[in-house]
């Protein structure tokens, strides 16, 4: 199977799980996609009757595409269920999420939701994170002093020897996030403790937010080449 067929296997797989009534968080990125496409047809078959906050401004095109009802997190505080990819799934569902730059609205919403299903090809999941670039969402102001002091906790945790730091661009401008931010992509190789660096990214000011999602998910959808594998927190 290529990695569309997993990824719409994934997706399809996902929206089987939403039930009539459920307010949902809706994710971003390619396998995200997938679930809209798989949801929407969903609710033209069936006429569910859901209600879904967008966690990028891509997704609530991909949305309003497949015509599925959109909300806000201040119209609609709480949230059921999350559906969401990953660029990384490690121990436990610890995750990296960003590579399509969205993780600030991607967190806050599964922070909102009671439960978040991450889906995801078997690709994906691995023993340690950190072989994918670990996104960091800074302000724009002050980059540069943001930038050294993510350097420093980095060199404290012993990164330093394996680590580069990345300011995500658009050609030759910064890359801009839905919320007018910047993302430095961080080159660890190895996260070692992903709740730690977690704590110690967010004490520094500049930054707004990491792609480290530690605690959030409690349910992993995997596409694999001949089934479908479903993992919880247990998995190691
Ligand atoms: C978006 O910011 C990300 O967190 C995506 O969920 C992640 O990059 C996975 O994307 P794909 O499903 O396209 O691999």
């Amino acid at each position: 199977m290529d990695s569309a067929s997993l990824k719409a296997l994934a997706g399809t797989t996902a929206a089987e799980r939403v039930k009539s009534g459920m307010k949902l968080g809706i994710g971003t990125g390619s396998t995200a996609e997938a679930f809209i496409k798989a949801l929407g047809a969903r609710i033209r078959k069936e006429n569910l009757n859901i209600v879904g906050v967008p966690t990028s401004e891509r997704t609530a095109k991909a949305c309003k595409a497949e015509s599925i009802p959109l909300t806000t997190l201040d119209e609609t505080p709480k949230l059921d269920l999350t559906i969401d990819g990953a660029d990384e799934i490690g121990p436990g569902l610890s995750l990296i999420k960003g590579g399509g730059g969205a993780l600030l609205r991607e967190k806050i919403v599964a922070a909102a939701s009671d439960a978040m299903i991450v889906i995801a090809d078997e690709s994906k999941c691995l023993k340690t994170l950190g072989a994918f670039p670990l996104p960091i969402e800074i302000n724009p102001f002050g980059f540069a002093a943001t930038k050294t002091m993510i350097a420093e906790i980095l060199k404290k945790l012993e990164y330093s020897q394996s680590t580069d730091l990345t300011l995500r661009k658009n050609d030759t401008m910064p890359f801009v996030t839905d919320g007018g931010h910047w993302i430095i992509d961080a080159h660890l190789k190895k996260i070692t403790d992903p709740e730690k660096l977690g704590i110690e990214l967010n004490q520094i000011p500049g930054v707004v937010e990491h792609g480290l999602f530690n605690g959030l998910a409690t349910e992993a959808i995997i596409a694999a080449e001949d089934d479908i594998r479903i993992l919880n927190k247990t998995y190691a």
